[in-house]
């Protein structure tokens, strides 16, 4: 039984990489929900709606767990995901607590989603886990479009970054928390604009091995030792996926619904 995976998009394909990094023998089914990306700016029930849609798809496909590989979807869906699904279900925050216990300036950068920003999750942990710790935070507004559209070099995503990220720098940051699984494929543009001393972070390891651990406590790993299977679905028809889904080693199949 294959692992499923879904976002509103893209992006989420960057915690496949971990996933599959960590679990190589485990099939793997993603769902790319392309067409209704961003996510970030819709209402709770409309992105509620639509994980359930995504959900659905993937326990058709036979899936023993879903990793809801969206920062947005998690914070608005997963509850209501868990109470009414039988399978396991992993979710993914903003990595706040490892940057917040790290940080020397004590001052933390976390670029997000509106989504995810807004949300009361979001809250709790920044309550919960950063006092003391002066969070700056910051609406990746336009990004996530423009990763959709394969634009990773594109003088405007340089421009939305700049002017993203320098107001932190000026505050003083030495973490930088990417709270939106689309921004790992940002790093090499960031690291343009940010010193070396900050740290970027984000969930993928930290999702990869929770998933590890689910499937371990359920005992439902795959026994074999033949590499995994994987399958990239989406429903837009885009080259993007295409090359986002290349992984060295890893014989991945894309499919557009
Ligand atoms: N990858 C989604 C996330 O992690 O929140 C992007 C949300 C969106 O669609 N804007």
């Amino acid at each position: 039984m294959p692992i499923g995976i879904f976002d509103s998009g893209v992006g989420g394909t960057s915690i496949w990489k971990e996933i599959e990094s960590l679990l190589p023998n485990e099939d793997i089914i993603y769902l790319a929900d392309s067409k209704n990306a961003p996510y970030g700016k819709k209402s709770k029930e409309e992105i509620l709606k639509l994980s359930i849609k995504n959900t659905e798809y993937l326990l058709e496909r036979g899936c023993k767990l879903i990793v809801v590989a969206c920062n947005t979807a998690t914070t608005n869906a997963i509850d209501y995901l868990r109470k009414n699904y039988k399978v396991p279900f992993i979710g993914i925050e903003p990595a706040i607590k490892p940057a917040a216990l790290q940080s020397e300036s004590k001052i933390v950068g976390i670029l997000a989603t509106k989504g995810t920003l807004s949300s009361s999750l979001f809250h709790s942990t920044s309550e919960n886990h950063a006092s003391g710790i002066k969070i700056i935070e910051r609406e990746g507004e336009g990004l996530v479009p423009l990763i959709e559209k394969g634009e990773l070099q594109s003088v405007e995503l340089k421009k939305l970054l700049h002017r993203y990220l320098q107001p932190m720098l000026k505050e003083g940051i030495d973490y930088l928390v990417l709270g939106c699984t689309h921004y790992p494929y940002l790093i090499p543009l960031i690291k343009e604009i940010v010193p070396e001393k900050v740290k970027i972070i984000d969930s993928g390891e930290a999702v990869a091995k929770q998933t590890k651990a689910i499937l371990e406590k359920n005992k439902i790993v795959n026994p074999s030792v033949i590499k995994g299977e994987h399958t990239l679905y989406s429903n837009v028809d885009s080259n993007v996926l295409k090359c986002l889904a290349v992984k060295e080693g890893v014989t991945t199949k894309v499919s557009f619904l």
